[in-house]
């Protein structure tokens, strides 16, 4: 077998736009985002629709998470009950309520990554140093994404569709030429500084599988390729929002690596993932009235330090 390359082989020719806004800069291709492409967002909505890309945290069907992490768990702290016993607080006027909490990764859902979420070389987006993760991030931390929010033109680019299938299968990949010609089928195109959303459904094999969903666990995606890495700069993608839990294809087929393009978009590009979207009823909506492209809109909590947070972003059609 032909011995895998390292991230810092692999990409040792790759772009980045470190420096590019500036030396503090933490939020990386969002700045595309301008006021201006918010309104071009805007200009696609035309009946007013909303959608919600959220999946449902602690659904009683199960929650689909990374190989290692854990689902949420809420629990409940104050109820009806808790007012039972002699002992139980009391409020004026004979008030009750219900009060829980959850224990959860951060990135255990529905969720945007940090740009300082992965690294190799010693250094995370912009250059910082990797040192600064130690202890909790200190350097692009998910907290001024979320400062900032993320609006503008999204597209749904329907793989699954595309191929002719109810699901795109565990390995299957696909490349920026692909997700052109999908936007071609469907009669649009992909524009500069677009939010792309890719569809898979690939999480429906989760839902089908329970356990064994995580044997040879190899998600579909995008796969790496020195073209498919120019082609984001060149379309100074922000944001790459998708249904699968890693946004590429987990174990790249040709060099053997691990989420190649986590490294190659987000820590060098400074390309903004989000994972684990729920597409189906936007997919089935643009299915029927044929548009593909909304405003989309997302702003994950503000959670000091943390290298990802849960988020419901919207589609509004
Ligand atoms: C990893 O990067 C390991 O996971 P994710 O991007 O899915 O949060």
């Amino acid at each position: 077998m032909t011995e895998v390359p390292t991230m810092d082989e692999l990409l040792k020719d790759a772009p980045t736009n470190w420096g590019k806004w500036g030396p503090d800069d933490e939020v990386g291709a969002l700045n595309y985002l301008t006021a201006g492409e918010v309104l071009r967002g805007v200009q696609h909505i035309k009946s007013g629709q909303v959608f919600t890309l959220q999946r449902l945290i602690g659904d009683p069907l199960g929650d689909p998470v990374w190989p290692g992490r854990a689902p949420a768990e809420r629990t409940q702290i104050l109820d009806e009950s808790s007012w039972d016993g002699a002992d139980a607080p009391q409020f004026p006027g004979g008030l009750h309520y219900a009060d829980d909490k959850i224990d959860a990764f951060l990135q255990g859902s529905t969720q945007y990554d940090a740009l300082g979420h992965v690294w190799y070389g010693g250094q995370i987006w912009n250059g910082y140093d990797a040192r600064t993760t130690v202890g909790g991030l200190d350097k692009a931390s998910v907290a001024p994404i979320a400062e900032r929010g993320v609006a503008g033109r999204g597209i749904l680019l329907d793989m699954a569709r595309y191929r002719g299938k109810d699901n795109l299968d565990k390995a299957e990949t696909f490349t920026h030429e692909d997700l052109m010609a999908c936007a071609k089928a469907q009669g649009t195109e992909i524009e500069k500084h677009d939010i792309l959303i890719i569809r898979t459904n690939f999480l429906k094999l989760f839902f089908e599988q329970g356990e064994a969903f995580y044997e040879g666990f190899c998600e579909p995606g995008l796969t790496y390729s020195p073209e498919l890495v120019s082609w984001f700069q060149d379309m100074e993608i922000p944001n790459l929002v998708t249904d699968t839990i890693a946004n590429e294809v987990t174990t790249d087929p040709e060099n053997g690596t691990a989420l190649p393009l986590h490294c190659a978009l987000m820590r060098n590009l400074g390309v903004t993932l989000t994972e684990i979207c729920d597409l189906e009823k936007l997919a089935a909506s643009c299915a029927e009235d044929g548009q593909y492209t909304f405003l989309y809109a997302a702003a994950p909590l503000k959670v000091n330090l943390a290298s990802g947070s849960p988020v419901n972003p919207l589609a509004i059609k």
